[in-house]
């Protein structure tokens, strides 16, 4: 069995079997095993007991290690990485007509090699007008070459230091046994707790400072609001926490300890909020259905880049997936998901000549999907058009047609949005909710940005569940979203 980046459930050798309980069973907004047992405070000051357990959990992975290093030393043990027999790498250009709309999805679009049409002189003229174009309206576009250097290699244990006890204490409040600690898990913890690290030295150092060594006072609480808009939190969620935490206070004296506690489980609550309203804890994509998952956002927030990283957890848990180039705007954009499908040895379906239909994109890549059963559909589109409408009605165009072709999919809309842009990216952002119907968000760029309080922002304003978060560019660099691990890293000392 492999690991399901998803669902957050592996082999273990304790529990075999291991698969998460039903929706229904589980508490929201945690991972599996959080749901048998409340999360408890992680100290900065991890006790003797908390010590001796991460202790264990390093030697149980570096003897893992080992074994591994051994195996691979004898030639014909030499593991391949593992990939679903479906997924193959090929690559399926469409030409795409508006009659293809008509024909039956089945015929459509049959894996072949990269052909790449040679273009007219007229489709030459406009995929040179389209580029002037771009250039014009989207002079702050990203560099059109994906990230260089792919992490593919398996994460390796790095030293017994304060991020891997910090690591192992916030799995093990969370209700994990020494033997289900994964390499996985410890390895994004740390890429979480660093890609916070800007956003955390700003809130803690201040924080701490506000909370000082006496009894909470009202005047303390004011400080902390402070602390909390600067970090991007937005005034509902922070007014929501420390509202809160004034009625407390209007009862009780409460330590700064006991004051950061009750903050940490205010702002859980808040995150938490629109997960439980979903009635699904986690997004992972059904198995043996047609899942199409649409990234929709601004230009350059990171749609594609978190569906390369997206098809990569899919491939890695298990799931056969494909992608549709459905950004048919930017001249470069096609060859950019190109890239990250053959990253990950996902088929990509696109569609080489200028101002193709996005929506004949999708129209063939479901057909695709459902000829070959695959799980897992996942589309980029376009963030920049000529106007905001021409984008608004191409987003409801392609949901049109995923709603029409594909009606027994479960389908999900992610807003990526981009951290470092805070509030602001937000507010831009919402314009999508009508015309994607949006059901859930990505926040990516955590790293290097001290706007990470953001999350709570989208929580609290957005109402949207934040389903992954991206911190960093590498392709390990997006994981599910866990309230309790966010709010640990965002906070920890
Ligand atoms: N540091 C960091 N950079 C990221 C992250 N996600 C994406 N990026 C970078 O952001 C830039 C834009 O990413 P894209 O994935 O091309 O963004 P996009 O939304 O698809 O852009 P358009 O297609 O132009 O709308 C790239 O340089 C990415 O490497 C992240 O989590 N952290
Ligand atoms: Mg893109």
């Amino acid at each position: 069995m492999v690991y399901d980046w998803f669902n957050r459930t592996g082999p273990s050798p304790a529990e075999p079997s291991a698969t998460p309980p039903p929706a229904s069973e589980q508490v929201s907004g945690q991972g599996p095993e959080q749901a048998q047992e409340q999360p408890v405070e992680v100290s900065s000051d991890p006790n003797a007991e908390a010590l001796e357990w991460a202790r264990q959990a390093y030697a149980r992975l570096k003897a893992q290690q080992e074994e591994q290093k051994r195996r691979q030393l004898e030639p014909e043990s030499a593991p391949e990485l593992p990939l679903p027999d479906s997924v193959q790498p090929v690559l399926i250009n469409t030409q795409q007509s508006e009659q293809g709309l008509e024909q039956d999805p089945q015929q459509v679009a049959q894996p072949a090699t990269p052909v790449a049409a040679p273009l007219s002189l007229l489709e030459q003229a406009a995929a040179q007008r389209a580029e002037r174009q771009q250039a014009i309206t989207a002079p702050e576009a990203p560099a059109l070459e994906a990230p260089a250097a792919p992490e593919l290699a398996e994460p390796s244990l790095g030293a017994f230091d304060a991020t891997f006890t910090w690591s192992a204490e916030v799995l093990a409040a969370q209700g994990k046994r020494v033997d289900q600690v994964s390499l996985e898990e410890i390895d994004w913890l740390t890429r979480l707790r660093q890609g916070l690290e800007k956003t955390r030295q700003g809130l803690v150092t201040q924080l701490l400072d506000n909370l000082g060594d006496d009894p909470l006072t009202p005047e303390v609480v004011d400080g902390l609001e402070t602390t909390l808009l600067r970090a991007d939190v937005g005034v509902e969620a922070t007014d929501r926490a420390l509202g809160a935490l004034r009625q407390r206070l209007n009862q009780e004296v409460v330590d700064p300890a006991e004051g950061l506690r009750f903050l940490k489980e205010q702002l859980r609550a808040i995150l938490d909020q629109p997960i439980e309203a979903s009635g699904q804890p986690l997004l992972a994509p059904r198995r043996e259905q047609l899942n199409v998952w649409l990234l929709v956002g601004v230009n350059g927030v990171g749609k594609t880049t978190t569906l390369g990283k997206l098809a990569n957890l899919a491939v890695r848990s298990g799931y056969s997936c494909l992608i549709a180039a459905a950004d048919t705007f930017r001249a470069a954009a096609v060859q950019q998901v190109q890239v990250w499908g053959e990253r990950s040895k996902v088929p990509v379906i696109s569609n080489p000549s200028a101002n193709a239909d996005p929506a004949a994109v999708v129209y063939d890549a479901i057909g695709a999907a459902q000829a070959k059963g695959t799980e897992l559909v996942l589309v980029d589109t376009a963030g920049r058009l000529q106007t905001k409408h021409n984008l608004m009605e191409e987003l409801s165009k392609v949901r049109r047609i995923v709603d029409k072709l594909a009606p027994e999919a479960v389908v999900e809309s992610l807003l990526v949005l981009d951290a470092s842009q805070g509030q602001n990216g937000l507010r831009q952002a919402m314009a999508f909710a009508k015309a994607a119907g949006l059901t859930g968000v990505v926040l990516t760029k955590l790293d290097g940005s001290a706007r990470g309080g953001v999350a709570l922002a989208v929580a609290s304003e957005a109402g949207l569940p934040i389903r992954f978060i991206g911190a960093g560019e590498g392709i390990r660099d997006l994981r599910p979203f866990n309230s309790f691990e966010f709010v640990e890293a965002l906070l920890a000392r």
